[in-house]
């Protein structure tokens, strides 16, 4: 075995994270099962975060984990620019009977990010294929967060995660972000006022003529920028106003997705149809990386128009359906369904939402948002401090056996499906505590 303590941190650079502030302070986890991680020195945390939110069904399932040493044992890798193995043709078929119905063409990626970028790119072959090649400007929104390749930077709206990176993609708009909307403070579920905000779409198209804008793309619910639940209304104004203007609504469900928001899907939730879903996280329970797009019939056929048995679309990655993804994530599925997590969410999301509400009254507490399995708890910012009050509850939670997740000055919940109601009660009791605490 290596030796894995961690004695030296200089060599991992750590993703979005402060490495010396970090490095002078590490906090490590060492295992992980069910609601729970354990610290190498014994200490259980629960997480209320699902990881980064991802790992839906809790940790360390021991069918996912019994499927991936089977797929490990019998084959490592296989690649799938034209070959194929079994399990990654049954994965995705068993995801297309979870998407909504019509949307049953499914290409794999390594991650989240990877699924954006493959997503925004069979926009552009999609309306080129169909004679439409104008069709290239590309919509997001502002604080929208679409991972970290170039497309998502670029269609995403959060500042800091663009503004170091130079010129990004060209031909890109952004509509106004839900945030802050008069009369919805404190909302419960979906706020009732915003739906308009869908209508500033009708500008951009004003603006540049649709004959060139190819696709709009947005979170259902928006997640890492601290939870901004759509406006009652919101997100079926934008479908019709792409459907009016043949512009493809793109659906980036990488946190939405396997039941956070108590369907398989926010589409189906909602009752809104995108044209494509990008997922991740929850797929494999985040046990193995990986994405997907699951694409419209109508998008998949447009593009098999072309000469027979010619390379339809020039894309894809080494990882795409990697063996052990495909078996973690058809275990991940069958967690799911035979536990009935999905439902569970939806049965369990009266319970959350009045628990994290009770934190209204809770000291430095100026909003609290929620949907699903989800929760945004935003706390007044320290006078000319922005972010450290939220940093500090977040440092504080942890030495007290609670995981949770800060952006900004928001504290973000997002607990596996499996949360039990006392669990529930010990991550509001431990916040209530927290935040009383810190100054
Ligand atoms: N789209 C959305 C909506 C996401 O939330 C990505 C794309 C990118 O996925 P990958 O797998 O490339 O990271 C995400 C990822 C947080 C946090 O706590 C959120 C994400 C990742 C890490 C942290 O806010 N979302
Ligand atoms: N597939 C998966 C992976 C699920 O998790 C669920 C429900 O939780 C379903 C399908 C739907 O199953 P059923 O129709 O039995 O509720």
């Amino acid at each position: 075995m290596p030796d894995t303590s961690p004695n030296d941190l200089d060599a991992f650079w750590m993703p979005f994270t402060p490495n010396r502030r970090f490095k002078a302070n590490p906090r490590m986890l060492a295992r992980a099962e069910g609601m729970h991680y354990t610290t190498p020195d014994g200490r259980q945390v629960l997480d209320a975060t699902s990881g980064l939110w991802c790992v839906n069904a809790g940790h360390n399932r021991p069918k996912i984990v019994e499927a991936i040493r089977r797929q490990a044992g019998e084959m490592d890798y296989a690649p799938s620019f034209n070959m194929g193995h079994p399990a990654a043709f049954a994965f995705a078929s068993r995801i297309a009977q979870i998407t909504p119905p019509g949307l049953d063409r499914i290409f794999f990626t390594g991650s989240g990010s990877e699924s954006v970028d493959t997503a925004l790119k069979i926009a552009l072959a999609y309306h080129r294929a169909r004679g439409k090649g104008t069709k290239t400007r590309l919509i997001g929104r502002e604080r929208g967060y679409h991972g970290v390749g170039f497309g998502g930077i670029s269609v995403g709206g959060i500042p800091k995660n663009r503004m170091y990176f130079g010129s990004l993609l060209t031909g890109v708009d952004h509509l106004p972000h839900t945030y802050g909307v008069a009369g919805n403070l404190f909302s419960q579920g979906l706020p009732k006022n915003g739906a308009e905000l869908a209508d500033a779409l009708e500008a951009i198209v004003a603006l540049h003529d649709a004959s060139n804008i190819a696709a709009v793309i947005v979170e259902p619910v928006a997640g890492s920028t601290g939870v901004l639940v759509p406006p009652e209304g919101y997100l079926q104004r934008l479908r019709a106003i792409c459907d009016k203007h043949d512009i493809l609504l793109i659906f980036d469900e990488v946190i939405t997705g396997f039941g956070r928001v108590g369907a398989p899907f926010a589409a189906e939730r909602f009752g809104v149809t995108p044209d494509m879903i990008c997922m991740a996280k929850g797929l494999t329970n985040a046990a193995v990386p990986a994405g997907a797009v699951a694409a419209s019939e109508a998008i998949y056929q447009a593009m098999m128009d072309g000469a027979d048995a010619a390379i339809e679309l020039f894309h894809g990655y080494t990882y795409s359906a990697h063996p052990l993804a495909c078996a973690a994530g058809l275990a991940a599925l069958e967690v799911y369904q035979e536990e009935g997590l999905f439902q569970r969410a939806l049965e369990m999301e009266p319970y959350w939402r009045a628990a994290v509400h009770s934190l209204k009254d809770a000291r430095h507490v100026i909003d609290i948002r929620d949907f699903g399995l989800i929760a945004g708890i935003e706390l007044e910012p320290r006078p000319g401090a922005p972010t450290a009050r939220a940093m500090a509850a977040f440092e504080t939670a942890f030495d007290q056996g609670l995981l949770i997740r800060v952006t900004g000055d928001i504290i973000a919940l997002s607990p596996p499906l499996i949360i039990e109601k006392a669990q529930v009660d010990q991550v509001v009791e431990t916040i209530r505590r927290v935040l009383a605490g810190v100054e």
